[in-house]
């Protein structure tokens, strides 16, 4: 793996190169020998970044002239989820990619998927067991949960208390920014991480636990926001308390992220690129249809954006989408 990190105005500027295998493998386009049908299972619809990363995925079905159908449930819960996987599965696609949501309680729908001859990719988030996908494409979450400690470290002048808000525990990707963010912290002896507080990726559940613990923890000094809902929780929180003294580091950037970015409300983003695992996915699913050998994992790049560098051109790329015109 090749990680080169540069300082950035405070905060650290990090890629992720590919683990075993570049994100833009080249399909020739040419090679399609069929009209394959590919579906995305989003982890939850209406997710800047799973719209992000469909259009990543459309773009990359078009230039290869294969289908794409896109799909997911309208909340993240591997019981809303189950009854999606299993109707795509009756409705028999050649492939899927899938971002399950939760590493463990949806094995056995997409072991079925792949049993029925269905070639399974997992984008983004991925189970326990990869043995039977073709590809395993996402960021480095634990290189980010470690960015986005050190980053807060840095904001709170190493010391003091900070809260981890999160979705649930049991996602591949969120587990892995939990992990790298708490291991790091070892580090960080006069910093005290409280009890992490879940949301189950409801914006308003992450704006009441910020209340709340604004109210019980006056030497509040910092917060990290593990995805997108979250963030946008935790800053609606400090805005209504008028609070301009906590500092947050969240992972993503959607839209609403960056208005609070630019806000001076969030001070730093750990963004992904939905785009790149969108155009990944299909073009593994698609060597894996022809036969051809795919790559077991895919690391996309990362980027850490401040409202110092959010204009810069290279960090537009990792900038969500509210929808792909
Ligand atoms: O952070 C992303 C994604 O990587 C994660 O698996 C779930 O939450 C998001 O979709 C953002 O809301």
């Amino acid at each position: 793996m090749r990680i080169r990190t540069v300082t950035m105005l405070g905060l650290a500027l990090i890629t992720v190169g590919a683990c075993s295998g570049s994100a833009a493998t080249t399909v020739p386009s040419s090679a399609a020998a069929q009209n394959y049908k590919l579906t995305l299972i989003q982890g939850v619809a209406g997710d800047p970044f799973y719209v992000t990363m469909a259009c990543g995925a459309q773009a990359e079905a078009t230039k290869q002239g294969v289908t794409l159908n896109i799909t997911g449930g309208n909340k993240w819960d591997a019981t809303v989820q189950k009854p999606v996987i299993d109707s795509v599965t009756a409705a028999h696609p050649d492939g899927v990619m899938v971002a399950p949501d939760d590493s463990k309680a949806l094995l056995a729908p997409l072991k079925a998927m792949s049993d029925a001859g269905i070639k399974v990719t997992f984008v983004d988030t991925k189970l326990d067991d990869t043995s039977f996908a073709q590809s395993a494409i996402s960021t480095d979450n634990l290189a980010g949960g470690t960015l986005a400690a050190k980053t807060l470290a840095t904001l709170v002048g190493d010391k003091g208390t900070v809260l981890i808000v999160n979705v649930d525990p049991g996602i591949s990707t969120t587990d892995a920014r939990v992990k790298g963010f708490n291991d790091e912290m070892k580090n960080h002896p006069n910093i005290k991480v409280l009890d992490i507080q879940y949301t189950h990726d409801d914006p308003t559940a992450a704006t009441v636990i910020t209340t709340a613990t604004l109210a019980a923890h006056s030497d509040l000094a910092g917060v990290f926001a593990t995805n997108v809902q979250n963030a946008e929780g935790v800053a609606t929180g400090l805005k209504q308390a008028s609070n301009t003294t906590v500092k947050t580091i969240a992972f993503d950037a959607g839209p609403k992220q960056i208005e609070d970015l630019n806000a001076g409300i969030v001070q730093g983003l750990i963004a992904q690129d939905p785009y790149g695992i969108g155009v990944a996915g299909v073009q593994q699913t698609v060597l894996a249809l022809k036969g051809q050998p795919t790559t077991k994992v895919i690391q996309t790049q990362l980027a850490a954006i401040t409202k110092d560098n959010v204009t810069d051109p290279a960090m537009q790329k990792f900038l969500y989408k509210a929808s792909c015109s």
